[in-house]
């Protein structure tokens, strides 16, 4: 009796140090953190300070998992600003686009295969499109050319925008192949391929390149020019 009940405290012992060791692996349930930093590279005196629009993300090529449902995001327009200026979503998503200026704007994009127009709108009131296609959509406002943003649709539910020190990390990511996409609206897409095995993969460090940017102009949402005054054109 007594030799039994200490083979059962040897096996309750055990069990607990197996969980402890667990307890030490950066291991979420669903798979293991995938990490790194991005820095961008600026010209001679210039400082970025948009790291934290980066786009992270992983495009599972063999055994890792992809989609899992899509996001309810915002992209919320305050003071003649898209805010944030960068959403990233699974394709399929839906993004609510509320006006909390007090005077009307428009969303519209004309990104090829993926174009709308939501008309415009008072404040308080939101309406929303959807991304079904993967890509980079840039979002425009007919009244203020100066409102821009980007909501950026990927292929997988395992993304993440970066820190503002460029830091970032994706958890949960089950073991496999994947294709790591960094994206920035200032520089070259960088890609690599990784391996996610059975721990957590820590520093993929990314050097993004924007020293060749210039910003870009854009046409209303009619393709052409925006009147030199922002008036209502509707
Ligand atoms: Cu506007």
């Amino acid at each position: 009796m007594v030799g039994s009940l200490v083979k059962w405290m040897w096996i309750a012992a055990l069990v607990v140090s197996a969980f402890s060791v667990l307890a030490q692996q950066p291991r979420t349930p669903d798979g293991v953190m995938v990490s790194g930093r991005i820095t961008i590279l600026e010209e001679p005196g210039k400082v970025a300070t948009d790291v934290g629009s980066t786009v992270i993300f992983l495009e599972p090529i063999a055994g890792g998992k992809g989609m899992a449902g899509t996001a309810d995001v915002h992209i919320a327009m305050q003071s003649k600003q898209f805010v944030p200026r960068v959403r990233v979503v699974t394709a399929g998503s839906r993004v609510n686009f509320p006006n909390q200026d007090p005077f009307r704007h428009n969303v519209f994009s004309n990104t090829p295969g993926g174009t709308f127009d939501l008309g415009l709108y008072p404040r308080g009131s939101a309406r929303s499109a959807s991304f079904r296609r993967v890509g980079v959509y840039p979002i425009f406002c007919n009244i203020h050319s100066r409102m821009s943003a980007f909501v950026v649709a990927v292929p997988t539910s395992q993304f993440t925008q970066a820190q503002a020190d460029g830091s970032w990390a994706i958890e949960g990511v089950t073991p496999g192949k994947y294709i790591l996409h960094v994206w920035h609206e200032r520089a070259p897409e960088r890609t690599r391929e990784i391996v996610v095995a059975g721990s957590a993969l820590q520093g993929l460090d990314a050097q993004l390149d924007a020293r060749g940017w210039r910003p870009l102009s854009h046409k209303n949402k009619f393709g052409h020019d925006y009147p030199p005054t922002e008036r209502d054109r509707y």
